[in-house]
């Protein structure tokens, strides 16, 4: 007979929903710089290229949410962060998957897109509506405004 037990650790649980854990963790740095902050265009998948997010990516096994953060704006970005808190809050992505954003402070290197982003911008406080964010970075985008630093 079939076998019906909960999948391998980190297997994505791709019905996850209330109550059934948080599925695969995408990490998202909300980077600031100077009174404004990072907005990444987005190149692949099809299905979102051409919107904007907070770049990140995805948990891996064994990894802290914060060194996932830090590996992902590395290996995307090209630069060397901080991060600091964490946005309260959890946004749901496609089936199985979840947001968590965590404010990032920049410690070396300016920002190039160099893997699954074609464009970069900061944004100060009055241009954060001028980029078509991703539906499900919305919400987080509205929280970091609250903690933009000044200028
Ligand atoms: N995603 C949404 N908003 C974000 C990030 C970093 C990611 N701010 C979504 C896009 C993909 C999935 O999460 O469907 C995994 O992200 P990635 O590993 O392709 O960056
Ligand atoms: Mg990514």
């Amino acid at each position: 007979t079939e076998r019906t037990t909960d999948p391998a650790p980190h297997e994505p649980r791709r019905d996850a929903g209330p109550g059934q854990g948080a599925g695969v963790v995408v990490v998202a740095g909300a980077l600031y710089d100077r009174g404004r902050l990072l907005a990444a265009r987005r190149s692949a998948p099809v299905e979102l290229a051409g919107r904007w997010e907070l770049p990140g990516g995805k948990l891996e096994p064994g990894e802290s949410p914060e060194e996932a953060l830090v590996r992902e704006l590395r290996e995307e970005l090209g630069v060397e962060v901080e991060p600091g808190e964490r946005i309260p809050g959890e946004w749901p992505l496609k089936p199985g998957y979840v947001l968590r954003v965590w404010t990032a402070r920049l410690l070396s290197g300016e920002p190039r897109p160099l893997e699954d982003h074609d464009e970069l911008r900061w944004l100060s406080r009055h241009e954060l509506d001028s980029v078509d964010w991703l539906d499900q970075d919305r919400p987080a985008v509205a929280e970091a405004a609250l903690r933009l630093p000044p200028a």
